[in-house]
């Protein structure tokens, strides 16, 4: 029982929320960590991140789902908010075509400051307005497609494929995290014993200083 804290999951993936300012945010992720959904909008108050544990594989894997704090409305969101995300999570207004003309720029955003495997997952929201719909679906499976992004109509009012469009990333980013380490290990093995291995170890200038070591 000495290391409870390391036992308490075995993965951490970083997740970011974005998208245009009212598309829903904010509810998905109250939505899918408490069970909750606000009808005012309260822009102005934002969590860092909020968490949740979920079972995958057998696995315990807790994601961290950050939020902005409204600072999409003026283009200010910094690198590290960025920085770690394994997953991302983009989401538009399927009754503001606005929302979803937009996220061009929020690719082009995670491909300038988001790790270039991040998984993404393509959230039309408020799909329980469909009467005021303004974006076709067919169109979002287009982009979808062409960007390589997976794709669901959500609602964070009614609960729908909430719960479904964070399985399916966690899902995906565990795939890639197992299969990597899988090839390390077959790496590893296929390299057998190593004898004098040489690793390099940074000093206190920044230069780089070789090491040699035998086993
Ligand atoms: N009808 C409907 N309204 C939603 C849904 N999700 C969010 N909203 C509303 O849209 C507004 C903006 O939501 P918010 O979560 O603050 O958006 P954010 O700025 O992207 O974080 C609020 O008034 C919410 O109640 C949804 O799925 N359906
Ligand atoms: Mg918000």
């Amino acid at each position: 029982m000495a290391h409870k804290v390391d036992q308490e999951y075995d993965y951490l993936f970083k997740i970011v929320l974005i998208g245009d300012s009212g598309v829903g945010k904010s509810n998905i992720l109250s939505r899918f960590t408490r069970n909750e959904f606000c009808l005012e909008s309260k822009s102005t108050i934002g969590v860092e991140f909020a968490t949740r544990t979920l079972q995958i594989d057998g696995k315990t894997v807790k994601a961290q789902i950050w939020d902005t704090a409204g600072q999409e409305r003026y283009r200010a969101i910094t690198s590290a908010y960025y920085r770690g995300a394994v997953g991302a999570l983009l989401v538009y207004d399927i009754t503001k075509k606005q929302t979803f003309d937009n996220l061009q720029r929020w690719l082009r955003e995670l491909r300038d400051h988001a790790d270039s495997n991040i998984v993404i997952l393509l959230a039309g929201n408020k799909a329980d307005m469909n009467h005021l719909r303004a974006v076709p679906e067919e169109n979002a499976h287009a982009l979808a497609e062409k960007e390589g992004l997976s794709f669901l109509e959500t609602s964070a009012l009614e609960a729908l494929n909430v719960e479904k469009a964070f399985q399916d990333i966690l899902m995906d980013i565990y795939h890639i995290i197992s299969k990597k380490a899988l090839a390390a290990q077959e790496a590893a093995a296929m390299a057998g014993p190593r004898l004098g291995t040489s690793i390099n170890v940074a000093n206190s200038s920044g230069n780089s200083k070789k090491v040699c070591c035998s086993t």
